[in-house]
């Protein structure tokens, strides 16, 4: 998709087209749109990432919180976004043995029984094993360290799922 398309975009279509780049919340697709025109895809990322930057804590939080958890009970159910079935099936995820599953169960409720959001990561930087030493790992954080990590996580996968949208060749355009 060339940059002139996504400029020409109105706001029910770019909501359509980039509500899930951070996932479930089509909401912030909405805000970036004031922001257009967007001269490169660098350009349209800054902005979902600056605004993710102006929101309060509680809001950074908010966004984590519309995460699905990998591995759980959304893929069990087969209710994941498009976008998180293709992710947590690169990592792996869907095919995990059922104590590899207790394992990263077991992790994830004891993360989000310490941080209350669940544990984010950009699954398709990452395989089963990475994501399961991250997770170990990373509960020892401070909720702080957390919250930072997480939100550097939500723009990783963002940044894939933008360029999945708008193919690399034409990142760039003349406004
Ligand atoms: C996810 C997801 O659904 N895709 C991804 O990359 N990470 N979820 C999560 N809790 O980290």
């Amino acid at each position: 998709m060339e940059m002139q398309v996504v400029n020409a975009m109105n706001y029910e279509q770019f909501v359509d087209v980039f509500g899930n780049v951070i996932e479930k919340c089509p909401l912030i697709a909405a805000a970036v749109w004031t922001k257009r025109p967007f001269p490169s895809v660098s350009a349209l990322e800054k902005r979902f990432g600056d605004f993710i930057d102006s929101l309060p804590r509680s809001g950074k939080e908010g966004i984590l919180r519309c995460h699905p958890d990998l591995a759980g009970r959304d893929l069990l159910r087969g209710t994941l976004s498009a976008e998180s079935q293709a992710e947590q099936n690169r990592a792996g995820l869907t095919t995990l043995t059922a104590s590899q599953r207790f394992q990263l169960t077991e992790l994830n409720a004891a993360y989000k029984n310490k941080f209350h959001f669940p544990f984010v990561i950009c699954a398709r930087m990452n395989d089963r094993e990475s994501i399961m030493n991250q997770l170990s790992s990373r509960i020892h954080n401070s909720p702080e360290q957390e919250l930072q990590i997480s939100i550097k996580e939500v723009l990783k996968i963002c940044h894939l799922r933008l360029l999945d949208i708008i193919s690399p060749v034409a990142h760039t355009t003349k406004l």
